[in-house]
């Protein structure tokens, strides 16, 4: 069995985070291993909301992961602090990692913000040379491009050409916050795909970006293309909005079960 790994925040509520890497790559059919960052809760009296783990932790997992289990392929979510940004681009080249998934998670769905202010710096510096992919969502592609407004299928295309030169093979830009179809683009250094799937009305898609992103993570280890696992990833994510799991008080969570239950969701893939 191949094996994936995540290296990000725990999301208490079961949609977004490990939890929904973990969930997803059960799914796809691959063995899941995490390193844990961080743990994301409310706290009822201090209203705390991100409690980071300590570098030996982080270490500790990776280490036990590297040693004991393998890694056909990685993704990192919530990363938080430079230091734990740092540790794991440091970490990386010794664990001979092929392909590495970079979703530079920065804001929750309400604007809770993920990465600590002034992370940005070593994001780019040290950590996404290493990225096979990088999945930014439009409002973390606005913020890598120092506050670019993203509102168009062409600005998207501009964004990805742009974030390529950051040093990562791949550069997909997902466009769930586009008005129309809910379209993202992937490009490569030279070619450039559109992705496009019909917009569901929902406001319950949490946990859609790091799924994404873990779905993918799953196909590469199983050794498909780039190109292909972006594909099956979208699809993925597109069968679990369409039949996500509402909650009373919060936005719901995407179901990860709906893509192998129900198959195949209708994709529209252009080549420009
Ligand atoms: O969806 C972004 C995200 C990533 N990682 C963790 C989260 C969230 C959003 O809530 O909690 C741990």
């Amino acid at each position: 069995m191949k094996k994936a790994c995540t290296i990000a925040g725990s999301a208490a509520r079961g949609g977004a985070g490990i939890q929904a890497d973990l969930k997803t790559f059960q799914e796809l059919g691959v063995y899941g291993t995490s390193a844990i960052t961080a743990f994301v809760a409310t706290h009822p009296h201090t209203k705390q909301g991100v409690y980071t783990q300590s570098l030996e932790v982080i270490e500790a997992q990776l280490h036990t992961i590297s040693s004991q289990i393998g890694i056909d392929a990685l993704k990192t979510g919530m990363l938080f602090t430079k230091d734990i940004i740092e540790l794991v681009a440091d970490w990386l080249p010794s664990a001979q990692v092929k392909q590495v998934v970079i979703d530079p998670v920065m804001f929750g769905k309400v604007g809770t913000a993920l990465m600590e202010e002034g992370a940005m710096t070593s994001l780019k510096d040290k950590l996404l040379p290493h990225a096979t992919i990088m999945t930014p969502n439009m409002p973390e592609a606005e913020y890598l491009l120092g506050g670019r407004s993203l509102t168009t299928i062409s600005d998207l295309q501009d964004a990805a050409r742009d974030l390529h030169k950051l040093g990562t093979q791949y550069v997909l830009v997902k466009g769930g916050r586009l008005d129309g179809p809910a379209t993202d683009v992937l490009f490569d250094g030279v070619n450039m795909l559109t992705l496009e799937a019909p917009r569901i009305d929902t406001i319950h898609t949490n946990g859609a970006g790091c799924s994404y992103s873990a779905a993918i993570t799953a196909g590469l280890a199983q050794g498909l293309s780039v190109e292909d696992a972006v594909i099956q990833a979208k699809k993925f994510v597109t069968a679990g909005i369409r039949r996500a799991i509402p909650f009373e008080t919060v936005a719901g969570a995407i179901d990860h079960r709906a893509y192998k239950e129900v198959g195949e969701s209708n994709i529209t893939i252009t080549r420009c």
